[in-house]
């Protein structure tokens, strides 16, 4: 841990401990106390069990849930144990992960795009027992990487029962009896640099980041959502569907992104409430029925910035104030735009309740008021799996003795009424489209094609995906440059599309240091 930092604004109070969490101070604890009330009321719209998209009550949620840990548990997995899970956001999924973390399960959710390496890398990290996949092929791909493994699909169809048929329900195991502070979690993020890393966050960090939403967005049993975030990670995850189930509110699943689809549900469903990212609110400004969102209580946007512009021509097109709030997978949910009070275009708002939030500096005043932006809570995960280097390097001791500060490795600055913006990022990072992709990963995979010599990957603003990734190449010894079709087929084996390329500019050398490092943010296109 870095010793204290030139210390600059303080955006909240000391006080973090005055946010009360709801009882019994973790996840699964809170929304089995949430859903029991009222069985009969709707809770998710979505697939279930292999039949078309329907509501599930509250109660036959809860029951599923029961089942499917019955199974789990009879499959031999028991509390601590780690299971991977992926798939399109249907209830048979959310039914899984509830099932898990009501068996004190560790869930690994992960990214359905992710290639070969990228899934054997969190593989051969977290080593899961088991692993609920729906994607084409991915049975046989975790399989193949991980022999051992036990492997269904997110409705349990092919789990293993020792000693009964894989299709009976086991006997009910003790549920909801882990503690606040037992891993529910493990997001795969980069962090700052270098390979993914395993953020682990407890049952009561994930009930601290749904609870300081719902209190600060003033969610209901009344509200209805529009989920088509995916449910890999933390905005669809923790934010979308950990929110609706410890508000007991309801929410549609859409398995992807379409402007029409959002536009049907927000009608046929009377939804209050839609969360998407900055390139859904794009693609939402340009069709022809935006004002459909203006029936909506509340319009979220986040995971990469909402351009100021995109934010004022929702508000004119549609009557929607859109509100902008800043999160990662480490810490859920920490800033929040009010929901009374002005929803400021570029800013992503105070902090939220419980949240306590600082800028640091460097050693001295040269950055002026930017700073890295440092928080603590009780939302703010408990370190990097397996990596307790890493872990102590991504925060920083507090100067007055507190608890210790997490160092996001993005920049802001605080206006003179207390709105934090983003204005930069001390990272590397690329968010495209709200996923983030790490230059060098992407570096690492195109260097190894035979006409490439050197490369360095960055981010360009696209008005669509935020940033776009381009990729700048020194061709090898007499060779062309391979155009962009080329590198992005050839990536393509390695990486989730999202990472691959979307241009490719040839350049004779790559701008570097004094010290021989590629100074990324020195990449320019060609006049
Ligand atoms: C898809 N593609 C992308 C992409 N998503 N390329 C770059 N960036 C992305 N984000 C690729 C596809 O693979 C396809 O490639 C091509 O783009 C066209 O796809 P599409 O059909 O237009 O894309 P679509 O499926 O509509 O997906 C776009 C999207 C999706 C914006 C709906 O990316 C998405 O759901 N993003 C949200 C991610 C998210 O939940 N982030 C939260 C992180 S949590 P090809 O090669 O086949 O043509 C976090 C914390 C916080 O950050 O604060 O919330
Ligand atoms: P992830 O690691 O996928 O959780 O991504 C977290 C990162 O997304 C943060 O560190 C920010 O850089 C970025 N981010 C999230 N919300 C916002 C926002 N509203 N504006 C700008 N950046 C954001």
């Amino acid at each position: 841990m870095d010793g204290p930092q030139h210390w600059r604004t303080h955006l909240s109070p000391r006080s973090p401990g005055s946010f009360p969490l709801p009882e019994p101070g973790t996840l699964a604890g809170a929304w089995t106390a949430a859903l029991t009330p009222d069985p009969d009321r709707p809770l998710l719209w979505g697939l279930v069990g292999g039949g078309p998209a329907r509501w599930v009550t509250r109660g036959e949620f809860l029951d599923r849930t029961v089942a499917a840990a019955g199974r789990l548990s009879a499959a031999g997995l028991v509390a601590g144990d780690r299971v991977l899970v992926s798939g399109p956001s249907t209830v048979d999924l959310a039914v899984a992960h509830v099932a898990c973390l009501r068996l004190g399960l560790v869930v690994v959710p992960t990214n359905g795009a992710y290639r070969e390496a990228e899934l054997a890398h969190v593989l051969a990290d977290c080593r899961p027992r088991a692993a609920l996949v729906d994607h084409d092929r991915w049975a046989d791909l975790v399989t193949d990487l991980q022999p051992n493994l036990l492997v269904a699909a997110t409705d349990l169809q092919g789990l293993e029962v020792p000693g009964g048929s894989s299709g009976v329900d086991g006997p009910t195991p003790e549920l909801d009896s882990a503690g606040p502070d037992d891993p529910a979690i493990i997001g795969y993020t980069s962090g700052t640099t270098g390979r993914p890393k395993g953020a682990v966050l407890t049952q009561a960090n994930l009930l601290a980041g749904a609870h300081s939403v719902r209190v600060a967005w003033r969610w209901t049993d009344a509200d209805r959502l529009v989920l088509c975030l995916p449910l890999f990670h933390m905005h669809g995850l923790g934010v979308g569907l950990h929110g609706t189930l410890l508000a007991a509110a309801s929410a549609v699943l859409q398995p992807r992104f379409d402007p029409d689809a959002v536009l049907d549900a927000v009608e046929a469903h009377a939804a209050t409430l839609f969360f998407g990212v900055p390139t859904m609110y794009h693609r939402l400004a340009g069709h022809d029925r935006v004002s459909g969102l203006g029936s909506l209580r509340l319009c979220v946007s986040g995971s990469a910035p909402l351009a100021a512009d995109l934010h004022v021509r929702l508000a004119d097109r549609a009557g929607v104030p859109v509100l902008e709030r800043y999160g990662m997978t480490e810490t859920v949910m920490l800033v929040s735009n009010p929901y009374e009070g002005q929803r400021r275009p570029g800013s992503v708002g105070i902090p939220l309740p419980g949240v306590d939030v600082r800028l640091g500096g460097g050693d001295d005043e040269t950055d002026g008021p930017t700073g890295e932006i440092l928080v603590r809570g009780p939302n703010v995960f408990a370190g990097y799996w397996e990596r307790p280097e890493a872990t102590a390097e991504a925060f920083v001791a507090d100067p007055d003795g507190g608890d210790p500060w997490f160092r996001t490795g993005d920049l802001g600055v605080v206006d003179d009424d207390g709105y934090l913006s983003i204005v930069g990022r001390a990272k590397e990072l690329i968010i495209s489209g709200g996923l983030n992709v790490y230059p060098r990963e992407v570096d690492d995979v195109l260097s190894l094609h035979p006409a490439v010599a050197e490369v360095a990957v960055a981010g360009l603003p696209s008005p669509e995906w935020g940033e776009e990734v381009v990729a700048w190449v020194v061709p090898a010894v007499g060779h062309e440059c391979p155009d962009v079709d080329e590198l992005r087929s050839f990536a393509q084996d390695h990486l989730a599309a999202y990472k691959v390329p979307r241009r490719v500019v040839a350049v004779d050398v790559l701008p570097r240091n004094a010290l021989g490092k590629v100074t990324r943010h020195e990449l320019r296109l060609p006049d």
